[in-house]
Order: C-alpha cells, then sequence, then structure tokens
C-alpha cells in the first residue's frame, strides 16, 4: 500500500490531522493499536479553546459541536470558603472557552473519516517506523498477517506510551519532565452539575474540580496520592471528600448518583524536543503532556496539528518545504507556554506534601492576589482561553 502521510493513532490529533487533510486532497491511511471501541471509551478532556473549535469547523467536524457545545465564559476558583469567579470574556475582550467532550470530538471525527471511506486500520499491531530521515514505509501486523505502507511523511500521533517518540535514535531527542506527587481520580456520573460553570478547588484536604459534559452529565475530580488504588474509592467515599473539599454552597448543591466511570489519572509535565525528524513529525502527547489543571492537552494536540497541516499544505501545493522546516520551533514555542501555565495552576490549587505550612500560605496570598488584581486574572484569563497561534 502507498500513501501520501501515514498517521499513527487515531487519537483527537491524528484523526483532526487526517480531516484537514482529506479537505485539500492529500491521502493519509491512520494506523490505530486499539480496536475503535477501546479509543472511544477512554473519558478524558472537557473542555475546547475557541481555535480548537474553529479547526473542528474547518475540518468540518463541527456541526455537533455548535448544537451541543456549552459555551462557557467564566470559571470559579474556590478557596477560603467561598467562590471567586473569573470573567474569562470580560478580561478577554469577549472570548470564551466550549465545554463538549474529547470522546464526542473523536466520535465526530471518526463518523467524518468513515463517510469520507478513508483507511483507519484498528488493531495494527507491532507498528514499525522505518527510513524516516530518506524514504520512509511503515510495517504493522493485522490478524496475524504483516503489512507495509510506503509514504511521503509519516505523523507520530500516538500518544505518550506510542511507538513514534521511542523510534527516534537516542541522543537525537533531548526531554524535560516533571512528574507530580499525586493524581486525579475522576468519577462521571449522571447527574447535574454543581454550578453552571467550572470550579477549580483549593482546599486544605487537596485540590477538587466540578466539570461537566452537559446539563445532564457531570464529571468531578479530587486529588489523590500518586499511588492511589481506584478500588479503594466507592462513590460514597467519593461523593463525601468531593463535598468536603468545596465552599457549604456548592457541596451543597453538588447532585450525588452512580457512576458509571471512575479512573486514576498521574499528572506530570513532559517535552520532547525536537518534534520533526526528517519526515517524521511528532504531534500532541506524542511530543509533550500537561497536568490537566489548565485543560490544556487536548488544545495543545490541535495547535501541533494547525501548524504541521499548514506546513503540509504549503509542501502539496508549492513544493515549498519553508513551513515544514518551521514546524518544531513553532508548535514548541507555543507548547511551553501550555507547560508553563498547567504547571503554574498545579502548583497553586494543589497541596504538596513537602511544601508544609509555608506552601499552603504562599498559595493562599497567590490566590488572593489573583482574584483581586486585574492584571492577574486577566493573565488567568488570556492563557485559558487559548494564546494566540
Ligand atoms: P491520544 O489521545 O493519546 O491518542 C493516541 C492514539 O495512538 C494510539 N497508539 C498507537 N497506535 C498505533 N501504534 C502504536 N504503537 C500506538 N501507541 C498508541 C493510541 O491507542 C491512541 O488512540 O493522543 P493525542 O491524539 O495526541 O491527544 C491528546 C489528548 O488525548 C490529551 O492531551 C488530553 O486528553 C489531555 N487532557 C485534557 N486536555 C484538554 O485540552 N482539556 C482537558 O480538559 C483535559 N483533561 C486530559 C484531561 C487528559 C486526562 N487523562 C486521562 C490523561 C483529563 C484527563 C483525566
Ligand atoms: C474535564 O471536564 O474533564 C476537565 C475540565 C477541566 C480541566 C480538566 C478536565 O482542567
Amino acid at each position: 500500500m502507498r500513501t501520501q502521510v501515514l498517521i499513527v493513532g487515531s487519537g483527537p490529533s491524528g484523526l483532526l490531522l487526517g480531516q484537514l487533510l482529506a479537505t485539500i486532497g492529500i491521502e493519509t491511511v491512520i494506523l490505530e493499536r486499539s480496536s475503535r471501541e477501546h479509543v472511544l471509551g477512554r473519558v478524558r478532556a472537557g473542555v475546547l479553546e475557541q481555535g480548537t473549535v474553529d479547526l473542528l469547523g474547518e475540518a468540518g467536524a463541527a456541526a455537533r459541536l455548535h448544537a451541543e457545545g456549552l459555551p462557557h465564559s467564566g470559571i470559579s476558583l474556590a478557596f477560603d470558603g467561598r467562590l471567586h469567579r473569573i470573567d474569562l470574556t470580560a478580561l478577554t475582550g469577549g472570548k470564551h472557552v466550549t465545554v463538549y467532550g474529547q470522546t464526542e470530538v473523536t466520535h465526530d471525527l471518526m463518523d467524518k473519516r468513515e463517510a469520507a471511506g478513508l483507511v483507519t486500520v484498528y488493531e495494527a499491531a507491532n507498528v514499525a517506523l522505518h527510513d524516516f530521515d530518506g524514504t520512509p514505509f511503515v510495517t504493522y501486523d493485522n490478524d496475524g498477517v504483516g503489512h507495509r505502507v510506503d509514504c511521503d511523511f509519516i505523523a507520530g500521533c500516538d500518544g505518550y506510551h506510542g511507538v513514534s517518540r521511542r523510534s527516534v535514535p537516542e541522543g537525537a531527542l533531548k526531554t524535560f519532565e516533571r512528574i507530580y506527587p499525586f493524581g486525579w481520580l475522576g468519577v462521571l456520573a449522571e447527574v447535574p452539575p454543581a454550578d453552571h460553570e467550572l470550579i477549580y478547588a483549593n482546599h486544605e484536604r487537596g485540590f477538587a474540580l466540578c466539570s461537566m459534559r452537559s446539563p445532564r452529565r457531570s464529571r468531578y475530580y479530587v486529588q489523590v496520592p500518586a499511588d492511589e488504588r481506584v478500588e479503594a474509592w466507592s462513590d460514597d467515599r467519593f461523593w463525601e471528600e468531593l463535598r468536603q473539599r468545596l465552599p457549604p454552597q456548592t457541596a451543597a448543591a453538588v447532585t450525588t448518583g452512580p457512576s458509571f466511570e471512575k479512573s486514576i489519572a498521574p499528572l506530570r509535565s513532559f517535552v520532547a524536543e525536537p518534534m520533526r525528524f526528517g519526515r517524521l513529525f511528532l504531534v500532541g502527547d506524542a511530543a509533550h503532556i500537561v497536568p490537566p489543571t489548565g485543560a490544556k492537552g487536548l488544545n495543545l494536540a490541535a495547535s501541533d496539528v494547525r501548524y504541521l497541516f499548514a506546513g503540509l499544505r504549503e509542501f502539496y501545493r508549492e513544493g515549498s518545504e519553508a513551513a515544514l522546516d518551521a514546524y518544531s520551533a513553532k508548535a514548541l514555542a507555543r507548547v511551553w507556554k501550555a507547560v508553563r501555565f498547567s504547571w503554574w495552576m498545579t502548583t497553586m490549587l494543589h497541596r504538596f506534601p513537602e511544601t508544609g505550612e509555608f506552601g499552603q500560605r504562599i498559595q493562599e496570598a497567590e490566590l488572593d492576589y489573583l482574584v483581586n488584581s486585574q492584571a492577574a486574572s486577566t493573565a488567568l484569563a488570556e492563557n485559558y482561553v487559548g494564546l494566540p497561534y
């Protein structure tokens, strides 16, 4: 088989890149290690920047997002026993974010790809990348049979645990990492959200987040130790702990119900540089991870896709490699700003076992300053809605 751009991974970055390339007639094949059901079963991000929504629109995959996505013009920070609202829209000259689940984004992109008859190979095992400094090709096994796809370029959209980054020779890659000493225990339940906007809570028992997927479906998180086991958390224990970390009025507004998803995600910051090796490009979580506190992971994946799409379009239309040559530096400049923002939100809102009461007082001072200074609130707001490309 031969294609123009071989995409490894059918998460949001691989699917979005594939759809954008399809709009300008460039052929892609996607190789995905898992089954379609498994990819759609993962519950992850929930907040989209306007730039991400616009790019999904460009890919022709935003009809349901426009109908069902919830525009949010603010978020609240909870500390000191009450809510402090950050008016994102007023502070950014009219911008907002959209609450719409990553699962739905993935679903919409998959439906679009299937309707166009484009090739995705699910359960592609032993994907291996070859000769990406010369004439690239990729091999894989499917149903016990070996296959080979020749291509012009490889897009490594296969997430943090994927094969693409690991295919780069050691020494060609510089990595940066911070692992946080806690994780997020997340619960999804068919109950109305406690508030109409998201609430990020700093509490002496640990961080908590009230989010949602729709007016009937809530997504909640609480900070737990890094080695915590999900089995230790009954629904009752979760609701009790969540309520304790919220201001009394918000706690009283939490509607409880049976959870239908419960999992623990570790928190880390990670960046691999550069993001291009010959004809291989790393995209999204394959190149960088941020802790979810700033809601940036999926949005960064989309901004990488935007830059790579622009480079490939210029290459195929004009024969110029200039934009492809600029891809890594351009993407990384935006990545590092989101890495900084996510690290800062995480540091300000979580309990760190090692910093003690000094750390707690510093957080309280920072939060007090943040909500009472227009300059500080604006800095949060412009990062949260998404920095320019
Ligand atoms: P993905 O989604 O990990 O997709 C990679 C795909 O590649 C496949 N794969 C392979 N395929 C073939 N061969 C191999 N060897 C392969 N190895 C892997 C995988 O099966 C998978 O299908 O990466 P992508 O596309 O770059 O997308 C990144 C986003 O998924 C991620 O950044 C976000 O989910 C992060 N994130 C959030 N981002 C936001 O923008 N806003 C949020 O509110 C937000 N909340 C979150 C989050 C991530 C979370 N978790 C669980 C990590 C909340 C959580 C709890
Ligand atoms: C979510 O709804 O899953 C979510 C929202 C905001 C975040 C992280 C996750 O910062």
